[in-house]
């Protein structure tokens, strides 16, 4: 039986945090067992924000080589940049022709991201979604794994592959763009800043001390956990609504230790944050340093990543080739004339 596909990406706007590891990467390290596996670093994603072109190199770099180091295995899945397959900007183009511009204007995050950058957005970022329903469709993917963050984005990229690709430009019913799937995952992990229990974890805070990036060392991680927000009552828990920054933590601590919730819960109740606060300083920085040792060795002789990067791209650059020629094909566009 042919397995069934799932496409995924982080953007390359800084550097990853253990949101990015336990929100993102680390279910793609179990779903590659069982799914065909395309993952990328969406570099054209990143540039709809202002961004510095030195750093966006040197964070794309380091993405991909996290990828690996948190497991992602070049023989269960390919790996490849977004930008260096061009197919993704012209199957946006095309996608773009053909979207409503009303159903652009009502996606949520582009009305927060617009928000916080007040006058100068950009038309990338309107159009951020249309670039990643081209992500999806070009690789048929049967399943896209997304947080609640991304489902309205999901949504989009099947509109526009039914409403507007394949009921328009079909012929006998055959349909030109798959239509894909949310995969939501059991343990849904958001992980909260250490700066503020309500507010998501995120490369783009201007505050370092918010995050714990993968390649902290463990001083800048130990110093980060022992500033982050705290409340006044004893004994950690989950759930309680006026203790969010509690109930991020200890989340964090339970999945670091790939321990249950109710384990955690159990153990942490009775100790105050001055005992809990080292207990999940060791543990965060135990859980990161395999990571970190295998990110070293891969920046250290960047021939391996090359190496797995090149066989990412030759399987991405084959199969978004046949979805880019079906589309081509069915909305008129002369063949390619071979020089
Ligand atoms: N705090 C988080 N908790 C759980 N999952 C998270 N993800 C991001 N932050 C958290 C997941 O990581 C994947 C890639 O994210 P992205 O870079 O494409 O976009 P994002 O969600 O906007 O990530 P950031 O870190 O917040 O970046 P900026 O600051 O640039 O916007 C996604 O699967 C996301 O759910």
């Amino acid at each position: 039986m042919t397995k069934k596909r799932i496409l995924s990406g982080v953007q390359p706007t800084g550097s990853l945090h253990i949101g990015n590891w336990l929100g993102a990467i680390r279910n793609w390290v179990e779903l590659q067992k069982e799914y065909d596996t395309y993952v990328c670093v969406v570099d054209l994603h990143a540039i709809t924000v202002p961004h510095n072109a030195e750093k966006l190199k040197s964070d794309t770099l380091s993405t991909a080589a996290l990828y690996v180091a948190c497991g992602m295995d070049p023989r269960e899945c390919s790996i490849f940049i977004q930008s260096h397959i061009p197919a993704h900007s012209e199957l946006c183009w095309l996608l773009n022709c053909v979207t409503p511009l009303n159903w652009m204007e009502r996606m949520i995050q582009f009305k927060e991201k617009a928000l916080k950058q007040g006058d100068n957005v950009s038309l990338g970022l309107l159009d951020y979604p249309v670039l990643m329903a081209a992500d999806i469709l070009l690789y048929d993917a049967d399943l896209v794994p997304v947080g609640e963050d991304q489902k309205q984005h999901l949504e989009l990229a099947r509109d526009i592959a039914q409403q507007r690709i394949n009921s328009r430009f079909s012929k006998n019913n055959n349909p030109i763009l798959k239509v894909p799937k949310p995969l939501i995952l059991k343990e849904g992990a958001k992980i909260m800043s250490l700066c503020d229990g309500k507010n998501k974890m995120s490369k783009s805070d201007p505050n370092e001390n918010s995050r714990i990036g993968l390649l902290d060392d463990p001083d800048a991680i130990q110093k980060k956990i022992k500033k982050a927000k705290t409340d006044p009552h004893f004994g950690l828990e989950f759930s309680n609504p006026e203790r969010p920054e509690s109930d991020n933590l200890l989340g964090i601590y339970s999945m670091v230790t790939n321990q249950s919730r109710e384990k955690v819960a159990e153990e942490c109740s009775e100790i105050g944050w001055g005992k809990f606060k080292p207990l999940l300083t060791d543990a965060v920085i135990t859980s990161l340093q395999p990571i970190q040792q295998k990110y070293n060795d891969l920046i250290k002789d960047p021939s391996e990543l090359n190496r797995i990067l090149k066989e990412g791209t030759n399987n991405a650059k084959t199969l978004s080739g046949h979805t880019l020629q079906r589309v081509r094909e069915a909305l008129g566009f002369l063949e390619t004339i071979n020089i």
